[in-house]
């Protein structure tokens, strides 16, 4: 079957005129057309240092022991039942939604130097960066992560065939140079110790918030500066990265830290922000409800923070964890509209809503929206 015989009207219609499939400059306009992860197959990932400043406490000794093998298949059939919901939630808004297609994260893949197992497809937020109509494939830190972009191939050759852009940022090496075993010790004064070196450039997608022609980002466990930087030269002098620091001693992904969720309205972690960025003067700070997620939940990979980690559909209407009642209620008196959807389950493997997605598709056009 060729690649005309699968697309729709709509799509072949954005083949003949030009326009490109893929169009998102924020967290808060229209969303057209999502990806949803797949968290089937997820595997515990070969260990590696740069796992441990990021794992919840507890966890490092459980992924020492449990490398390489699945999560248990109980955590992932109630996690991939959520995801189903999920997406019967997206649809009937009128969202379309697209998957990846899963990888045996059995395999085993390296470089010179190392060899690692794979980790999941659930995350698309992490591996891939939409903006305007470009869509990146991220140079990722983590050796377990290094072909998660495999999974996503299939739609972003669709999606280059309708008329996107797509790019890949040059794959590091991920050599020992790349990442610093003495990280805290090593830590220059007054400055948040972080794994990763600036050998090589590394990013998270996740590390990065869009507000149109101003992308927010935040060095991390996996991101570094030399990425940052790569990204700020790629995307050319149309935009502008504003590199902020927020009071994270354990910084991974800035999404469940500062989240814009409309012009004007931004979500705040309150412990992790403590005064509103200047960029963002003239807008509401909203700070997050504590979370409410009890003690004896597993979390592997996040902290209780992911409660902040919503989905926007639009400027009003947003996807919330369905026994998150502070976070519902909070919204509700913002002036949204909250949509319910269990999650809990999912969130055990280090995302929520924004973790789980890839906003392909959103209208809009290329504005400012910050001072
Ligand atoms: N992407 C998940 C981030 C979780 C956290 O910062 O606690």
């Amino acid at each position: 079957m060729n690649a005309s015989a699968i697309t729709s009207p709509a799509e072949e219609q954005r083949e003949t005129d030009g326009t490109s499939p893929v169009n998102s400059y924020t967290e808060w306009e229209l969303l057209e057309e999502v990806i949803v992860g797949v968290v089937d197959g997820a595997r515990f990932p070969a260990w590696h240092v740069a796992l441990e400043p990021v794992l919840p406490e507890g966890q490092v000794t459980t992924f020492q022991r449990q490398a390489g093998h699945p999560f248990p298949a109980e955590c992932i059939e109630l996690a991939r039942q959520e995801l189903e919901e999920f997406v019967h939630i997206l649809e009937a808004e009128g969202v379309t939604v697209r998957r990846p297609t899963p990888q045996d994260q059995s395999q085993v893949f390296g470089a010179p130097g190392w060899s690692s197992t794979g980790l999941y497809c659930a995350m698309p937020r992490d591996v891939l960066l939409v903006v305007g109509n470009d869509i990146i494939e991220c140079p990722l830190a983590w050796r377990s992560r290094y072909f998660e972009a495999a999974a996503y191939k299939p739609l972003m050759k669709e999606y280059f065939r309708q008329g996107a852009r797509w790019s890949a940022a040059p794959k590091p090496q991920l050599t020992d140079e790349q990442f610093d075993p003495e990280w805290e010790a090593n830590a220059k004064p007054g400055t948040i110790p972080l794994v990763v070196t600036e050998f090589e450039p590394t990013f998270d997608a996740a590390d990065f918030t869009r507000c149109g022609r101003d992308i927010i980002a935040q060095k991390s466990n996996v991101t570094n500066e030399f990425g940052i930087e790569w990204l700020r030269r790629h995307l050319g002098d149309e935009f502008h990265i504003h590199l902020l620091e927020f009071n994270d001693t354990h910084p991974m992904h800035i999404d469940a830290t500062l989240v814009p969720l409309a012009p004007g309205k931004l979500l705040v972690n309150p412990e992790r922000v403590l005064e509103k960025p200047a960029i963002f003067k003239g807008w509401d700070m909203l700070p997050a409800p504590t979370p409410i997620i009890p003690d004896s939940h597993p979390l592997y990979m996040t902290s209780k923070w992911i409660n902040m980690n919503i989905l926007m559909l639009d400027e009003q209407r947003v996807i919330v964890e369905r026994q998150d009642e502070p976070m519902i209620d909070a919204m509700k008196k913002w002036g949204f509209k909250p949509i319910p959807c269990n999650f809990r389950n999912f969130n055990s493997f280090g995302g929520s809503f924004h973790c789980a997605t890839l906003d392909v598709r959103r209208r809009g056009t290329l504005q400012s929206y910050l001072v």
